[in-house]
């Protein structure tokens, strides 16, 4: 089905030149109920989402739109064990990984539940044996600092969660994360590090990625300089990972290693043992909060009626202005310094999954599919980048987020950083006309020609779309919720744009690329078999490096 020729997509389309220039602030003035009637709460998160550019009537043809494309259907055969990753053939199960203990559920005919119970057993036992101090390195010392190392998917959750949720560390060690092949960045890291207290998770589905296991031989002979011999690796390497025979060739001991399974992606998997360094650092019960919090939105994404539906409201709106309006970016803007990173690790959930031009069965698709995702925390960002924001000639659909309390109370810091929060989606709603900014001069004793002049660049054209994301305290159940929530967005779009959001060839090309010129750079004879400018590039390379050596 071309979803782009459907009655409902069509009729949005309608929908939209009818009402396509309609003004928030008059919709504002009309009805006093526009929040009530917009904005809905699930697993303690509430979405207000009156300040977009929606009637009742874009909702309904929305949801319309959402049954057409079978959205409902494909959420069952996501929970229900499908292969729906069609181009892997692969479940796509992330889910049930935060599933209660003890509930089934089948993969290929047979019930996984008791293996994710006893990979979650073993990480318990692994994160209690190690902040207790009873895990110790080959010395005899307890462990202070946990190294993760991988990249992509076997990096950018547990990193996001460890550092959001810095106020709920355990506190008996520390995690950092190394992920760039870039040599600068384990090295650094490194130079901070006392290799008797020092253990390295290394963390890759596959056990091939070239950074990774380039990270992780560094790191074995950082550490083999110190402690000499080769058996006291067992102390301080563990490996988690879908591919035990890559492990033992790497030469991990078997018993530190952490299972997880195909049907977790890379970029879902922080609920599996990929959060072994979330279990570390924050405790076991804290990880199995966080995992609470998402189970809590998976419930809610399963069972609520599309039009309450958070992931499914926060999806149409977003299928709305990118397909509707042509917008080509999305901006995420927490209001909470420690999710920092939450904006870089939704532009791989979001753009690494609907990032694809053909749909499932391999049709060019006539829409686009996903916008740039992109953000900084405010209020940094209002000093920043706001200005394209308020006064750009486009329209960029933003997501605000803010906690109710703060970690860190602290004079008036927490009202002022919530009072921005909340202005800033008012003015870019209002706006100002020309009218409000030559009132403004005059009031300011402005002299006509100055006002004249300065009248144009003082007006914000306003209707531009936020969605606001609200939340008492950011903790492990709220942030388990909240990236489950934008999980079940990304999969309600994909649904809806026919597209399998669970591959990532684009991401496979490039660890098969760099190998050929990577010989080439090392090797005796200048590159003369690709393109002027790559063979250019090559060479000078070489011969830098050979100058320098
Ligand atoms: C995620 C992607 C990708 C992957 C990394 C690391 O969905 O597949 O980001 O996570 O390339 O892969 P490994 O975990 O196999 O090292």
């Amino acid at each position: 089905m071309d979803i782009s020729k459907s009655t409902a997509w069509v009729s949005l389309q309608k929908h939209k030149e009818e009402t396509g220039s309609r003004i928030m602030r008059q919709l504002f003035e009309d009805d006093s109920e526009r929040c009530t009637r917009f904005s809905s709460e699930a697993a303690g998160i509430m979405l207000d989402y009156s300040k977009n550019r929606i009637t009742v009537r874009t909702m309904e043809l929305l949801v319309e739109l959402a049954r057409t494309a079978g959205v409902e259907e494909k959420r069952e055969r996501m929970f229900g064990g499908d292969p729906i990753n069609v181009t892997e053939k692969r479940a796509v199960l992330h889910a049930a990984l935060r599933t209660p203990p003890g509930r089934p559920f089948i993969i290929d005919g047979l019930d996984a539940s008791s293996e994710v119970a006893a990979v979650l057993e073993q990480m318990k036992s692994f994160a209690g044996k190690v902040l207790s101090g009873s895990w110790t390195g080959f010395t005899g010392k307890a462990v202070t600092d946990v190294v993760n190392i991988g990249i992509g998917g076997s990096d950018l959750g547990p990193y996001m969660v460890t550092e959001a949720l810095r106020p709920f560390a355990h506190g008996a060690i520390d995690v950092h994360f190394v992920s760039n092949i870039d040599g600068t960045h384990i090295s650094e890291t490194l130079k901070k590090l006392d290799p008797e207290t020092t253990l390295f998770i290394v963390a890759s589905k596959t056990f091939t990625t070239q950074e990774t296991l380039t990270n992780a031989l560094s790191a074995r002979a950082w550490f083999l300089d110190y402690a000499g011999e080769e058996r006291h690796i067992a102390r301080h390497f563990a490996a988690v990972s879908t591919n035990r025979k890559k492990v033992v060739e790497f030469g991990i001991d078997e018993s530190n290693m952490f299972r997880f399974w195909d049907w977790v992606g890379g970029r879902y998997s922080l609920w599996s043992s990929i959060g072994l360094s979330i279990a570390l650092f924050l405790g076991f019960d804290r990880f199995s909060e966080l995992l609470g919090g998402a189970h809590a939105m998976d419930a809610h994404f399963r069972q609520a009626p599309l039009e309450e539906n958070l992931p499914v409201i926060m999806a149409l709106l977003g299928v709305w202005y990118n397909n509707f309006f042509n917008t080509a970016s999305h901006a995420v803007i927490p209001y909470d310094q420690y999710l920092h990173r939450f904006p870089a690790y939704l532009q791989q959930l979001d753009m690494e999954s609907n990032g694809k031009r053909v749909t499932c069965g391999g049709e060019t698709v006539g829409y686009a599919t996903g916008p740039v995702i992109w953000g900084e925390p405010g209020t940094n960002s209002q000093h920043a980048f706001f200005q394209l924001l308020h006064q750009g000639p486009g329209v960029i659909p933003a997501d605000f987020i803010v906690p109710l309390k703060s970690q860190n109370p602290l004079g008036e810091h927490h009202d002022m950083l919530v009072a921005n929060c909340f202005a800033q989606t008012e003015a870019l709603m209002k706006g100002k006309t020309a009218e409000e900014a030559r009132q403004e001069l005059v009031s300011a004793g402005c002299d006509p020609e100055t006002l004249a002049m300065l009248v144009p660049h003082k007006v914000f054209p306003g209707n531009r779309p936020t969605n606001t994301l609200v939340f008492d305290e950011l903790n492990p159940f709220t942030l388990g919720a909240l990236i489950a929530l934008y999980e079940h967005k990304v999969f309600v779009q994909g649904a809806i744009w026919q597209i399998n959001s669970f591959d990532q060839w684009g991401v496979e090309l490039g660890k098969q690329l760099a190998k050929a010129i990577l010989s080439e750079l090392q090797g005796d004879v200048d590159a003369a078999g690709h393109d002027s400018s790559t063979n250019a590039l090559i060479n000078r390379y070489r011969q830098s490096r050979q100058k320098l050596s």
